[in-house]
């Protein structure tokens, strides 16, 4: 058997962690598809925050409180940048996560793919899944604000900002018209991803961020298309229970994109395969009203909190059952 997971970064790592060990029990193998438009280019690295939080959290590596990042780390080379004044000072570079964008950097600038970086890295971490950047093509959300600017026209100036600056910097405050996907009309799927989505015996939508994480892995042309075409069924898990994004900023993302902050707000985003979109199934937390339809999705509800391994992977199992 072979299940593929579409997957951002936390919450992504959280949700795989219970794939793997359902995996196991049912003998099946796993590849991840994981969104790289978080990735950024700063202090001459390159550094992929999805794929990372990935790695390292099915590594055995991740901070579990922070859940992106090394456990066990110093901040060194941050604090001594800082000291130089070098920008960004904005983003938490640790000192043993550093390694890892330095190995990446070395890799890609020697003309190495990221899909190859990231299974050269894997060596190290073995993740027990099989992890695929979405792309190995440039692809970064970048965000489209606007402020105050008494000398423009209309009064106000509109520019864009990379993500993690969004993300980390203004912690998602800052008003934003939209999400920019750079490079999603030129950018690949990853050698192995499309091949992965048709023979895969099932695909899920992790309940990662539907707008920053699975959003722009469906943007990579060819994707989308190879998962309505893909042979087994297509099962989302709302990241959203009781209104509200089970951790993260989901919920400002949405209001960005004009989507309800619910679980049937994001069933909506992805759509039924039925009618045009990727759903075959949803799952929805047991909290959830029990009237939750989808037209053209069969609704599933179950507990969604993962709150161990074995609460994820019985997600994972309900998820699967047969209809
Ligand atoms: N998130 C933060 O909120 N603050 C940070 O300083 C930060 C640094 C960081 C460094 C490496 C990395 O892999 C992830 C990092 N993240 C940080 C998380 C990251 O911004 C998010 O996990 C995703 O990009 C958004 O889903």
């Amino acid at each position: 058997m072979h299940l593929v997971v579409l997957a951002g970064g936390v919450g992504g790592a959280r949700f795989l962690r219970g794939v793997r060990a359902h995996a196991r029990d049912v003998r099946a193998r796993v590849t991840a598809v994981v969104n790289t438009s978080d990735d950024i280019s700063l202090h001459g690295l390159r550094v992929c925050p999805d794929l990372d939080s990935v790695m390292y959290g099915l590594g055995g590596a991740a901070d579990p409180e922070r859940g992106w990042g090394r456990a066990d780390e110093t901040w060194t080379v941050k604090e001594e940048l800082r000291a130089y004044g070098a920008q960004p000072d904005w983003f938490g570079l640790g000192d043993r996560d550093l390694a890892t964008h330095l190995v990446r950097t070395t890799m890609l600038t020697a003309g190495y793919p990221l899909s190859a970086v990231t299974e050269a890295l894997c060596h190290r971490w073995q993740p027990g899944v099989r992890l695929l950047p979405a792309t190995d093509d440039r692809l970064e959300t970048h965000v489209v604000v606007s402020s105050d600017d008494p000398q423009a026209d209309g009064g106000a100036r509109s520019e864009a900002i990379h993500f993690q600056e969004w993300w980390i910097r203004h912690r998602a405050k800052l008003p934003a018209d939209r999400f920019v996907f750079v490079g999603a009309e030129s950018a690949k799927p990853a050698p192995g991803v499309t091949e992965a989505i048709a023979n895969a015996d099932a695909v899920l939508l992790a309940p990662s961020n539907p707008v920053v994480s699975i959003a722009p892995i469906l943007a990579v042309s060819g994707i989308r298309d190879a998962l309505r075409t893909a042979g087994g069924p297509v099962v989302g898990v709302s990241p959203i229970i009781g209104g509200a994004p089970v951790r993260g900023m989901a919920d400002a993302c949405l209001a960005v994109v004009g989507t309800e902050c619910s679980a049937a707000g994001v069933a909506g985003l992805y759509g039924a395969r039925a009618e045009d979109g990727l759903l075959d199934t949803w799952l929805v937390d047991a909290t959830e009203d029990a009237d939750t339809r989808v037209d053209g999705v069969e609704v599933r509800a179950v507990p969604l909190w993962m709150s161990d391994d074995d609460a994820t992977a019985a997600i994972v199992a309900a998820a699967l059952a047969p209809t």
